[in-house]
């Protein structure tokens, strides 16, 4: 199989993927995905417009946990029962609101307005960091798979986005702390200037 994964180095979407894989052959492909040819480029792979895309020959799989569902299948890397898919559904539903209010405050809406949606947004970020306490406190997070890839992609670009304080948080603090010194990460730290 021929691989190649579009994306860009900030998206922590596209991050996970290239955390995930690691190990395997495969080119990275960046683009600007707001403008230009590139953008164009992308609404012809994907019609949802978004990054990351994984392209294996002729076929393209949309949606990053598509992708690890896609690559799972062949590589194996973990094992996901419904309490894993939900511990998934509890990160990327977080990932997602916090994409959302980045995409607001650089369209210039005020997003310390107090707006339903905002606050929706906000409300599911803090929840969903309040629900992980008892998970980021246990053995389960010194394993390096897709839920703490993904925790730890989200957390770290939350941070370098302005979008998240783990001050009040030291079950965080101590979780990036554990995995911030693997290889991969430092190979796909967010570049300071993006
Ligand atoms: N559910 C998607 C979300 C991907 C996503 O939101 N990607 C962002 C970059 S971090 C994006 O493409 N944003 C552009 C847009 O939504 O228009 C996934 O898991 O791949």
């Amino acid at each position: 199989m021929s691989l190649t994964l579009i994306g860009s180095q900030t998206s922590p979407f596209a991050r996970r993927i290239r955390i995930l894989m690691e190990n395997l052959a495969y080119e990275f492909k960046e683009l600007n995905i707001f403008e230009g040819e590139e953008a164009i480029a992308l609404n012809r792979i994907n019609p949802t417009n978004q990054i990351p895309v994984l392209l294996d020959g002729e076929r393209a799989i949309w949606d990053s946990r598509q992708i690890f569902n896609y690559l799972n299948h062949t590589h194996r890397f973990q094992r996901m029962g419904w309490e894993e898919e939900n511990l998934l559904t509890a990160i990327d539903g977080a990932m997602n609101s916090a994409v959302s209010i980045l995409l607001m405050k650089r369209s210039g809406m005020k997003i310390d307005e107090p707006y339903m949606f905002v606050s929706r947004q906000r409300e599911r970020i803090e929840s969903v960091l309040d629900y992980l306490r008892t998970y980021l406190g246990s053995e389960k997070a010194r394993e390096w798979n897709f839920h703490t890839i993904s925790l730890y992609c989200f957390l770290d670009w939350g941070q370098y986005r302005e979008l998240l304080s783990l001050r009040d948080r030291p079950e965080c603090m101590a979780f990036m702390k554990l995995h911030e010194n693997r290889d991969i990460v430092k190979k796909t730290q967010i570049p300071k200037v993006a």
